[in-house]
């Protein structure tokens, strides 16, 4: 027998008679790993005188893979072997306890948005969503506040060396939902809310410099203040699920003219009751329409807007605006 047969014979014997996976694993490694036996003898061709190498070669190629086989093969026995070991001798009981999930919960500021959401998409207003980081034009200019108006102090808020700002309010969505309109060939009438994260520079029991607002506009040929009136009363009692006495107390904005606060007649804890500011709105500015390429002359619109924040405070009873945002869950738990 050759050398090669005599070291397959020894090897394959050897294999055989490794009874566990690491006898098997110090076995590959003297035959086949880098200094193994195998592996010498394929770096030695070399040295043969040329008439023997492909012969030589060969015999060693067929060794090397029929020794791999081999360890394949008992390896595979031993993993069997070893399972059928565990499967006999281990159980599981299956009527232990599982591990409890921790339960997650919305938060409270979600929760109230996709309520106040959930309402105007019954009247049959659009959800449409902007981007966060906005361009003066479509936060400011087409708003009708134009460079150093003094509204824009009302809305500082944290600017990119490129110009462009966190927004300040949700109304860049409606700018942009009416351009879309009129790029696809539409015209009025649109009812739409928009519904996000704003940011102002501004922080203390009743601001945080990051809020959630709700913005809705309607824009038709008709659309007059009485409108106006009638979405929000239904909308307050929808949501608060009780009538309220209101009242429409003029204000400004840029974007509307006229331009209202509503307070709604809010019951004390004492039985009294005291007038809480909860929306603005008005009819939109002609020079806004203009501004987008509607004709003010045809259209007329209503728009309104609202703090999430401010209504889950007066839905939950929460006093302190921060506490939505330090994430404690002893208070966030209430809600879930
Ligand atoms: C367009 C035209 C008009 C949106 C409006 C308000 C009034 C308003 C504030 C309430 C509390 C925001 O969260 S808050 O600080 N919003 O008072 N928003 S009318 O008017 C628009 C918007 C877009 C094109």
């Amino acid at each position: 027998m050759s050398d090669i047969e005599s070291l397959i014979q020894q090897s394959l014997a050897d294999i055989a008679a490794a009874t566990s996976p690491d006898l098997l694993e110090s076995l590959r490694v003297a035959l086949l790993g880098k200094s193994g036996t195998v592996t010498a003898q394929l770096k030695a061709l070399g040295t043969l005188p040329p008439d023997q190498r492909k012969a030589a070669g060969e015999a060693i190629n067929r060794a090397r893979d029929t020794l791999g086989a081999a360890l394949a093969t008992r390896k595979a026995e031993l993993d069997a072997a070893a399972l059928d070991v565990r499967l006999a001798t281990e159980s599981i009981d299956v009527t232990l306890p599982g591990r409890n999930a921790a339960r997650g919960g919305i938060h409270p500021v979600s929760s109230t948005l996709a309520r106040i959401v959930d309402i105007f998409a019954r009247l049959g207003y659009e959800l449409s969503d902007g981007p966060e980081i906005e361009d003066d034009w479509h936060n400011f200019e087409a708003l009708n506040f134009p460079p150093h108006h003094p509204a824009r102090a009302m809305h500082d808020t944290f600017y990119f060396e490129d110009g462009r700002l966190l927004r300040t309010h949700t109304s860049g969505v409606q700018v942009r939902y009416m351009q879309d309109l009129l790029a696809r060939g539409g015209q009025p009438p649109l009812r739409m809310i928009a519904a996000g994260k704003v940011y102002r520079s501004d922080s203390d029991q009743t601001h945080t410099p990051m809020f959630h607002q709700v913005e809705g506009l309607l824009v038709d040929e008709h659309a007059n203040f009485a409108d106006l009136k009638g979405t929000l009363a239904e909308f307050v009692r929808a949501f608060f699920e009780r009538d309220f006495a209101m009242r429409f107390r003029p204000s400004y904005f840029p974007f509307t003219e006229p331009s209202a606060e509503v307070d709604i007649a809010w019951q004390q804890p004492d039985g009294s009751m005291r007038w809480l500011e909860v929306l603005g709105c008005g009819m939109v500015h002609p020079s806004v329409l203009r501004n987008i390429g509607i004709d003010p002359e045809r259209y007329t619109g209503f728009a309104f807007g609202l703090g999430v924040e401010r209504f889950a405070m007066l839905r939950h009873g929460v006093d302190d605006l921060r506490s939505f945002f330090d994430n404690d869950v002893r208070f966030l738990r209430q809600f879930a």
